[in-house]
């Protein structure tokens, strides 16, 4: 496949599902054109690239738009193989990742919407199955990826730390504006809660948080 020449990338800075894009182009070291789509008002352009979802992000690659960011992270790395893999060569290894990040995206997504958007009885009712999730998947982890290093996928960050970022994000901005309320909890999840400042440190997480500020959105 040649190498890409024109990657643009249409998001929205507040879009947890977008900085996980940012940060699989960064990691790669892929230079991209970002575009910060107005989500209350769409245009005809951004419509007509994802005229199934109509959500962000949408990756457009020489001209050819890619909706989802799952889909695209798989994308982005299998096309820029040589750099930085997201995903482990090994097939049994690669469908445990991917099964995990399933896991994150339909079980552990949902329940974080329900805790920002809910409150009283129904927030805590999602905080306490959010929290069993948290549990599941750092025991699944621990026994299917089972690698050695400050990463979920060893030495460098791969996909399933990619795509735990955002939450980390949102869960210490509800953690300030209800008191009392714990998500990230070292007594309870010490390996995800130390992969998770791992990651915070990277380079691409502050340079995308310090470029999406402009919009408005760190
Ligand atoms: N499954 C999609 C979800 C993307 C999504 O929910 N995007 C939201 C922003 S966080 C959006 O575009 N919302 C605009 C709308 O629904 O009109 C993905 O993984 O890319």
């Amino acid at each position: 496949m040649a190498t890409p020449k024109e990657v643009k990338l249409f998001g929205a800075a507040i879009s947890g599902y977008c900085t996980v894009v940012h940060h699989a182009l960064r990691l790669k070291g892929v230079v991209y054109d970002y575009v910060e789509v107005d989500l209350k008002n769409k245009s005809k352009e951004f419509l007509e690239l994802n005229p199934v979802h109509k959500k962000v992000p949408v990756l457009v690659v020489d001209g050819k738009p890619i909706p989802e960011s799952l889909v695209i992270l798989q994308y982005v790395d299998e096309t820029w193989k040589e750099e930085h893999p997201l995903l482990p060569q090994d097939s049994y290894l690669r469908s445990k990742v991917l099964f995990w990040a399933d896991f994150i995206y339909h079980k552990m997504g949902p329940l974080s919407y329900a805790i920002r958007t809910t409150e009283g009885e129904a927030q805590n009712k999602a905080v306490e199955e959010f929290m069993g999730h948290l549990k599941t998947l750092e025991d699944g982890i621990n026994k299917d990826i089972h690698v050695h290093g400050p990463f979920i996928h060893g030495e460098e960050p791969g996909l399933l730390d990619v795509i735990l970022r955002p939450f980390k994000n949102g869960f210490q901005h509800l953690e300030q504006m209800i008191a009392g309320m714990k998500l990230l909890d070292k007594e309870h999840i010490p390996l995800l809660c130390s992969y998770m400042d791992a990651y915070a440190e990277l380079a691409v997480v502050k340079d995308t948080e310090l470029m999406l500020s402009q919009y408005g959105h760190a």
